[in-house]
């Protein structure tokens, strides 16, 4: 990958590992899950059309970009190519960008990882790392809130599990 992913997943991982020691992750798996998450972020679209189409996955993927594929496919590429074998390392990785209903530890862990590493600079990204280390699940839900709304504003597509996520973590019933 290029070095400017390098430097994100170093940072994924350096995040993630300080929010494991906090909530209990296991260190192993973390830094596995972070080292792999964005493994197939710069792969070109016509390899990743192909293996939607030729490995069984769900062809509503194609009305959607290398943005929703990349975690996905990347837990599939992970463990063809790089053999990773840990089915719970395999699914933080494939929930990476969208979350999900329901989230293992280290799925939140990656999750918010991804989002509030030290390179990441957006307005609320301070807001973000405190919430952080103050309630895992508070910030799965601030990270959702704040991607729903980004998407929304640029009026592109939402991929059915990322409002699954907002409503399981977000919404207050
Ligand atoms: O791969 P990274 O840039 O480190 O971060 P990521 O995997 O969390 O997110 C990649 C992008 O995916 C991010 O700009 C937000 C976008 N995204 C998340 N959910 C959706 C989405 N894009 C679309 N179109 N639809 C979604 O539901
Ligand atoms: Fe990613
Ligand atoms: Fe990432």
């Amino acid at each position: 990958m290029s070095e400017r992913r390098f430097t994100h997943v170093l940072g994924v991982e350096e995040m993630a590992l300080k929010l494991a020691e906090l909530y209990g992750g296991n260190p192993e798996q973390v830094s596995l899950a972070a080292l792999c998450h964005d493994y197939a972020k710069e792969r070109p679209d016509e390899e990743m059309i192909a293996l939607i189409k030729n490995q069984g996955f769900d062809l509503a993927l194609l009305d959607y970009g290398n943005q929703i594929w990349h975690g996905i496919l990347g837990a599939y590429l992970a463990k063809e190519e790089l053999g990773v074998a840990d089915e719970e390392v395999l699914q933080a990785i494939r929930l990476h960008t969208t979350g999900a209903k329901e989230m293992t530890l280290l799925d939140k862990i990656i999750y918010v990882a991804d989002f509030i590493e030290p390179g990441r600079q957006f307005p609320g990204v301070e807001e973000a790392r405190i919430v952080a280390f103050n309630n895992l699940d508070e910030a799965v839900a601030y990270e959702t809130k704040q991607t729903l709304s980004h998407l929304i504003d640029q009026e592109v597509k939402i991929y059915p599990k990322t409002i699954e996520t907002y409503n399981q973590w977000v919404v207050k019933n």
